[in-house]
Formats: C-alpha cells, structure tokens, sequence
C-alpha cells in the first residue's frame, strides 16, 4: 500500500517536474519579460504576490501562536479567553489594514490598465492622412495567424516581424471564431473577436531578443476548435535597420518571385492551378482563405508547428488532417505524389531576404 503510494506521490512530482521544466524559456515565459508591457505586467503580479505572502505570514503566526498559547492542556479546562467583541482597536485595525492592501494593489493596478490601453497614437494622421506608428492588423483564423502591415502595405503569415525598442500597436481582429493574441515573453494576451477590433501595444526589448535568438513563440490562447493547442505563431524581433531591409525586401516583390530549378517551375503550375485560389505568393494578398506564403521558405515552422523541412511539408501538403485536424486546407485540392514533390521544391524557393 504505501508502496503504491511512494509511487504515485514519485509520479506526481515528475510529471510536475516535467511541466515546470516548460517554463523560464526566454522565448516563452511570462516569467522572464523581454519587453517593457511584459515587465509592467510582471511587477504588477509580483506585488500581489507580495502582498499575499505578508497577509499569509501573518495569518499563519497568529494562528501557529493560538494553537501553542491556548493548548487546553496548558490553560486548563474552564478557561474563558478575553472576550474582544466589539473592541474599536481591533475592529479598526482589521478594517483598515486591508483597505490599505487593496489600495496599494488598486493604484498601480488601474493606472497601468489605462497606460497599456491607450492607443491613440495608431489613430492620429498627419496632413497628408499618414500615420507614423509602427501598426500590426492582427487577423487571427482557424488555426492560422495572418499579420497585415496597413502603412507598409506589406503581408504575412504565421510570422510575425517586428522592430524592437519601438512601440509596436496591434488592430486584433478574428474572421470565423473567437482567438486570443498572446505572446507570452511580450506581453498579451488579448481576445481577437469577429464583431469588433481590440488594440493594445507591445514593446520587444532588443537585449531579451537576444537571448531569445531573436525568436519569441505566440500562442492562441483562447480555446477555438480541435487544432486550437497548434496554433502557434512565431515573432522574428530584428533592430529597426534589419527590419526597414525586411520590410525593402517585401515590398519589392510585385509578382511572385520566379521560380529557378526544374522541378520548382513544374511546382508551380501545380501550385497556379490547385493552391493559388487560397494561398497567395506575393505579400500584398491579404484576407485569402489560407496563409500567405511569400515567405513560406524562410520559415521556422510549417503550419506554425512541423520543424521546417522539405519532408515535413509533403507530409503536410499530402494529410494536413494528421497535422492539423479539423484544418480549412484539408480535403479542398487534388494532387498526385510527383505533384507533391514539385509543390514542396517550388515552396522551398519562395524566400525574399537576400
Ligand atoms: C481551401 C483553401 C486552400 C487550398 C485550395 C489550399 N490550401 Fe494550403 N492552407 C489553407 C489553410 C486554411 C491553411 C492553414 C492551415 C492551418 O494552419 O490550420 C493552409 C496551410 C498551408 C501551408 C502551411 C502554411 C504555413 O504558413 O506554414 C502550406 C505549405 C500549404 N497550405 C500549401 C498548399 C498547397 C501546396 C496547396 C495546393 C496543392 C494548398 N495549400 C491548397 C487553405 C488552402
Ligand atoms: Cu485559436
């Protein structure tokens, strides 16, 4: 009995173990932030967490001191303690002293909810009805990201670019379900809902990006379907002049970018004739049914989970069901095998960094 017990107990604390060994990533933790939002955000938590370790230290030596105190053994049977009721010390005491907590806790709380909630800087325009910002439409699908960038004119999908030390505002907006927009390093999460546009601002802190390889994880993080768990999301933080290059890059791409090797050029046809209706390849396509896929070869990730290979994504073009279930991709096109070998050589090649 105690046997199985042992075991047990020893099992719990491994699988607690193992799950506590997820958290601390610098590309993940909302225990470790990597920009300005997320640190306000962790103090925040960190002050009411210090605040329930003092009210717990006290609650907990008052009551070890009644125990040890007032032991029957130690006072005796008939013992009646004083009666404090309606004492006005006490009473005051234990009615001011957490008024004062919930101050202290109330102040910051409610003024860093209106600081992180003021984005009217994404809506002001200049003479010629320009807007400066650095702006992210966030569009958030079943089980895909898409980010439109309204000033640069520029799509993506899945990855998500940005500078850092810049304050970098987000429109988040969902086309089938309810989502939630959540870079848990950053900052977040806030919901992504189909009647109306939710804004905040995040802010990337260059030096955590580094320790990050540049390379923060996104999550949705509002339960939304069977592959809800697969909906990731990668953030690429790159300095302002990297990410002027990038977005020079992007912009330079008005017709899909050529393909260059046999098997690419007949991918192609395929790709024209089976996959453009959904999938565009040039980074002006936006609100198509799947994601954008000019910078499908400079990816991390294959539908925002598989490793990033060419094998990988003839799995994913050939059952993207046994990937992804309940995807909007399964099912829609038809192609053979030696189709799918080109497809994957003509994807492999759409890239647009030099
Ligand atoms: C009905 C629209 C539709 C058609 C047709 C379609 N797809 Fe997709 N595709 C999608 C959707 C939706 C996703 C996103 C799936 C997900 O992640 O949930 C997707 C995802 C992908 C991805 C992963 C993208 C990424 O960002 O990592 C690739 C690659 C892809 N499709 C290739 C193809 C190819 C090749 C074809 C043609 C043979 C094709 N698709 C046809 C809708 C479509
Ligand atoms: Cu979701």
């Amino acid at each position: 009995m105690s046997k199985l017990k042992n075991t047990k107990l020893f099992g719990l604390f491994f699988v607690l173990a193992m799950a506590l060994s997820g958290c601390g990533k610098p590309y993940l933790s909302v225990l470790r932030p990597a920009g300005e939002v997320a640190q306000e955000q962790f103090n925040l938590m960190m002050l009411a967490v210090y605040i329930m370790i003092v009210v717990i230290i006290v609650v907990v030596i008052i009551f070890i001191l009644a125990v040890f105190k007032f032991r029957r053994g130690k006072v005796g049977e008939n013992f009646m303690p004083k009666q404090v009721s309606g004492n006005h010390k006490l009473e005051i005491i234990w009615t001011a002293f957490p008024i004062l907590l919930l101050l202290i806790l109330a102040i910051p709380t409610v003024t860093l909810t209106f600081k992180l909630a003021d984005t009217k800087a994404m809506d002001k325009v200049d003479e010629k009805g320009k807007n400066k910002e650095m702006i992210v439409n966030v569009t958030a699908n079943q089980y895909w990201w898409e980010f439109e960038y309204p000033n640069q004119q520029i799509v993506t999908s899945q990855d998500l670019v940005v500078p850092t030390d810049t304050k970098v505002y987000f429109r988040l907006h969902a086309a089938d379900v309810k989502h939630s927009f959540w870079i848990p390093a950053v900052g977040g999460k806030m919901d992504t809902n189909v009647d109306n546009i939710n804004k905040f601002y995040l802010i990337f802190d260059s030096k955590k990006a580094k320790d990050a390889d540049n390379v923060f994880y996104g999550k949705c993080a509002e339960l939304c379907g069977p592959s809800h768990a697969l909906m990731d999301f990668k953030v690429k933080a790159m300095d302002k002049a990297d990410f002027d290059t990038w977005v020079k890059d992007m912009q330079g791409v008005k017709k899909a970018v050529a393909a260059t090797s046999d098997s690419a050029k007949e991918g192609e046809k395929v790709f024209k004739q089976s996959c453009i209706g959904c999938h565009a390849v040039t980074p002006t396509g936006k609100g198509a049914k799947g994601p954008n896929l000019t910078t499908f070869g400079e990816r991390t990730r294959i539908a925002g989970v598989l490793e990033h290979n060419e094998e990988n994504l003839k799995k994913w073009i050939k059952d993207p069901d046994s990937i992804k279930p309940g995807n909007k991709m399964t099912g829609q096109y038809k192609v053979s095998d030696s189709d799918i070998d080109a497809l994957a050589a003509y994807l492999m090649e759409r890239k647009v960094e030099n």
